[in-house]
C-alpha cells in the first residue's frame, strides 16, 4: 500500500502534501536513508532516536537515555533532555514536534552550533524513523506540560494532544518497525542494541544509558555509565590484558575545527587496538584524526627515544607499527561538519582536522611522557624491542626461504607461485577470471607475489556438503595453494601468505565471486579471516587523462573532485569495465604495487554475530551482501603508516 493510500484513511491533515513526498520518497528508497532495510538497516532506526537523545546530552541538557525493547516488537527511547520543542514551527505553522517527525531533513537540531552527525547514513533525523514504521508515539514534556501525538507510516493521526501539567522536561519516542519494509526481519538483536549502547555510554562521559529488554520472559536490564568516558573505554579493552603503566594517559583539546580526545595505554601483549570515532560515529576506515595521531606518536616516541639514548645516533627510527605495538587507544574527534568518505562511509575526511590533531598531539604527548619519565621508558624500551624483533624475524625468515625453495612439490598447476616463502611476505592474489589472472601474472612482482585465477562461480559452501565442496577443483587449489587446511584440522600458522588478496571485477558478478570466496573463508577458514589475512584489492572504477598524464581514480566522489579541480581542461575519462580492459602495466600502477594501492583488510564485525551476519550475506539481499563486505573491510592504508 501506498503512503499516500494510507494517509487517506489514517491522517487528519492529508493536506500536507510535502510532508507525503517526502515520506514517500523514504519509503520508495529506504536503502538510501538507513542503508539497507535488513537488519543493520532496522538497527539504524534505534541509532538514529538515540543519536539525538545522545545530542541532547551533548549540548549538557540530558543526563539519562532509557531504551527498551518491547514485548510487542515496539521499541521505546526515552530521555531527559529539553524536549522536542513543541511551539507553532514559523515555516509549517505546526508545531515544531510534529515538523521534526515528519518532515526530512528537519530532525536535526535547529542551533547550528551543535557537532551534528551530517553525512554517512547517521544524522538522517526521526522522520525516517517514523516514516519506516507502521506505527509511534511521541511524548515529550516541555513547557510545564505533557504533549503526545500518534503516527503511522509517518502521518499524524492525531494533532498534537496537550496533557496533564509536568515539571521536568524530556522526550519519549516509541516505534514499530514497518515489516513490509524490513521484509527480512523486524526483530532486534539485543547484543547489537547493547554493543552500541556501551560504546556510546563510554564516548559520553557521565550519559547514563540503560538498556531493557522485555521480550523474553524475564525482563533484563543492563545499565552504563562512565565517568571516565574514554578512559574506562581503554580500561575496558585492557581488561583481560596486562598495561605496562598504571594510568591511561588522557589528552583532550578544542579549537575552531572542532574538538580532539585521546586515552591510550600500553599492554605487554603484540596487538594494536585504536578505535577512531567522530562525532560518536565508529570511523573503522580511519582518516584524518586517525593520522593525525599516529604521526605524532610515531614522532614523540622517537624523540623521547633519542633523548634519553634508548635509540643512538647510528639507530634508525622506530616505526609506526613499533611504537604501537601493545597500544589500545581511543580517538575521539568532534568536528562541525563532518566528511565522512570511503567504501562504508567511515572515513573522516577534514582535512583541517589532521593538522588541528597533529598539533595537539605534538604538544600533549612530549608533555606526557616528560612528566611520566617511568612509564615513558617501559614505552619506548618496549618499542625499541618491537624493532627488534621485527629485524630478527627477517632474518629468520631469509634462512627458512632459502631452505624451502625446493620443496614446493603439490601446488596446484594454475597457481603462479611466488619465489618468497616467506608468508610474512607472500601475498596471494585471487583473481577473477583466467584473462585477468593472465594481466595479474604479467603485471605482478614474482618474488613476493603469486596469483590463483578462479575461472567462473565458485561453488556456494552455503548450499553444499562438504564431500561436494572439496570436490569444486577451484575450491582445491584455493586450499593447496594457502596450506593451512580446513575445519576443525586449520593450522593458520602454515598459511603460506598472509596477505589473500580477492581481486574482482567491480561489478556484480565479482560481487557474487567475492561473496562466494569470503563465505567459504568464513565457513572453513576462519582463522584467516580473524588473523586479517584476508583482503579486498580495489582496481579503480576510471581513468582520466589531461595531456599525458593518467590519473587512476576509484569512485564517483573521487571523480567529480578531479573534474572539479580540473575545471576548463580538457579531461578524456574511462570508465572500466573489468580487469581485462587494463593492461598489465595499469593493473600494477593501480591495484597491485604496495606503494601505491589500497587494500580492505576484511575483519568480522562484532556487533552482529557472525552467523547473523552471513544469513544476510547469503540472502537473496543484493543490497545488504554489498553492505557486509564494504562495511566490514577496513581501510588498511594507514596501518604502516
Ligand atoms: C529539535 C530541537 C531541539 C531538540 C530536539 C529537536 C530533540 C530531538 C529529539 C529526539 C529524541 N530526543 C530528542 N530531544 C530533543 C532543541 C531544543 C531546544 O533548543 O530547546
Amino acid at each position: 500500500m501506498s503512503n499516500a493510500k494510507r494517509a487517506s484513511g489514517a491522517s487528519y491533515e492529508a493536506d500536507s502534501i510535502q510532508v507525503l513526498e517526502g515520506l514517500e520518497a523514504v519509503r520508495r528508497r529506504p536503502a538510501m536513508y538507513i542503508g539497507s532495510t535488513g537488519p543493520r538497516g532496522l538497527h539504524h532506526l534505534i541509532w538514529e532516536v538515540v543519536d539525538n537523545a545522545v545530542d541532547e546530552a551533548m549540548a549538557g541538557s540530558c543526563t539519562r537515555i532509557d531504551v527498551t525493547l518491547l514485548a510487542d516488537g515496539g521499541v521505546r527511547v526515552r530521555d531527559n533532555g529539553r524536549g522536542i520543542p513543541v511551539a507553532k514551527h514559523k515555516k509549517t505553522g505546526e508545531p515544531a514536534v510534529t515538523t521534526v517527525m515528519t518532515t526530512l531533513h528537519a530532525g536535526g537540531k535547529f542551533d547550528s552550533d551543535a557537532y551534528q552527525v551530517s553525512g554517512g547514513l547517521h544524522g538522517v533525523g526521526v522522520s525516517v524513523v517514523n516514516a519506516l514504521s507502521m506505527r509511534t508515539e511521541v511524548q515529550v514534556v516541555r513547557d510545564g506540560f505533557l504533549w503526545t501525538q500518534d503516527f503511522e507510516y509517518g502521518v499524524p493521526t492525531a494533532k498534537l494532544k496537550k496533557g496533564k501539567p509536568m515539571k521536568r522536561s524530556g522526550t519519549q519516542v516509541t516505534f514499530w518497525a514497518d515489516p513490509e519494509i524490513f521484509e527480512e526481519t523486524t526483530e532486534y538483536s539485543a547484543k547489537t542494541v547493547v554493543n552500541r549502547l556501551r560504546e556510546m555510554a563510554f564516548l559520553t562521559k557521565g550519559l547514563e544509558i540503560r538498556f531493557r529488554d522485555e521480550r523474553g520472559e524475564q525482563p533484563v536490564e543492563q545499565a552504563f555509565k562512565y565517568s571516565g568516558g574514554i578512559v574506562d573505554f581503554v580500561k575496558h579493552l585492557n581488561a583481560s590484558r596486562e598495561p605496562i603503566h598504571s594510568k591511561v594517559a588522557y589528552f583532550e583539546q578544542s579549537s575552531d575545527e572542532g574538538e580532539i580526545a585521546v586515552a591510550l595505554q600500553w599492554t605487554s601483549g603484540y596487538t594494536e587496538t585504536i578505535l577512531s570515532f567522530a562525532n560518536n560515529i565508529n570511523t573503522h576506515e580511519g582518516g584524518t584524526h586517525e593520522e593525525g595521531f599516529r604521526t605524532s606518536l610515531t614522532r614523540a616516541i622517537n624523540d623521547f627515544a633519542r633523548s634519553r639514548n634508548v635509540l643512538k645516533e647510528k639507530d634508525s627510527n622506530l616505526q609506526g607499527e613499533d611504537v604501537r605495538e601493545g597500544l589500545t587507544a581511543i580517538i575521539s574527534a568532534r568536528v562541525r561538519q563532518p566528511q565522512f568518505e570511503g567504501q562504508t562511509k567511515t572515513k573522516l575526511g577534514n582535512t583541517e582536522i589532521k593538522s588541528f590533531v597533529t598539533r595537539a598531539m605534538n604538544q600533549a604527548l612530549p608533555e606526557w611522557l616528560e612528566k611520566n619519565p617511568g612509564d615513558a621508558r617501559r614505552i619506548v624500551d618496549k618499542a625499541a624491542q618491537a624493532a627488534k624483533a621485527r629485524a630478527a624475524a627477517r632474518q629468520a625468515r631469509d634462512l627458512t626461504r632459502r631452505k624451502s625453495l625446493l620443496e614446493s612439490a603439490g601446488l596446484p598447476g594454475k597457481l603462479s607461485d611466488c619465489s618468497s616463502k616467506d608468508p610474512d611476505l607472500s601475498e596471494l592474489f585471487i583473481v577473477e577470471g583466467d584473462s585477468a589472472g593472465g594481466s595479474a601474472k604479467q603485471a605482478r612482482n614474482s618474488e613476493f607475489q603469486a596469483i590463483l585465477p578462479i575461472r567462473g562461480k565458485i561453488i556456494n559452501v552455503e548450499k553444499n556438503r562438504l564431500a561436494r565442496v572439496l570436490q569444486n577443483n577451484e575450491i582445491q587449489s584455493l586450499i593447496t595453494a594457502i596450506g593451512t587446511g580446513i575445519g576443525d584440522e586449520m593450522d593458520v600458522t602454515k598459511a603460506r601468505y598472509k596477505k589473500i588478496i580477492i581481486l574482482t571485477d567491480a561489478d556484480v558478478d565479482g560481487a557474487h565471486i567475492r561473496t562466494l570466496l569470503l563465505t567459504f573463508f568464513f565457513r572453513h577458514m576462519p582463522d584467516v579471516i580473524e588473523q586479517g589475512y584476508v583482503y579486498i584489492a580495489q582496481p579503480p572504477l576510471y581513468s582520466a587523462k589531461i595531456g599525458t598524464k593518467t590519473t587512476w581514480i576509484q569512485n564517483d566522489d573521487d571523480l567529480d573532485r578531479f573534474k572539479a579541480e580540473n575545471e576548463g581542461r580538457k579531461i578524456n575519462i574511462q570508465r572500466f569495465k573489468g580487469l581485462g580492459e587494463m593492461n598489465a602495466d595499469e593493473l600494477w600502477d593501480t591495484t597491485m604495487d604496495p606503494d601505491a594501492r589500497t587494500l580492505l583488510r576484511v575483519e568480522l564485525e562484532e556487533q552482529f554475530s557472525a552467523e547473523e551476519t552471513f544469513s544476510t550475506l547469503m540472502g537473496n539481499d543484493v543490497e545488504a551482501r554489498r553492505l557486509f563486505i564494504q562495511q566490514n573491510a577496513k581501510d588498511v592504508r594507514f596501518l604502516d603508516a
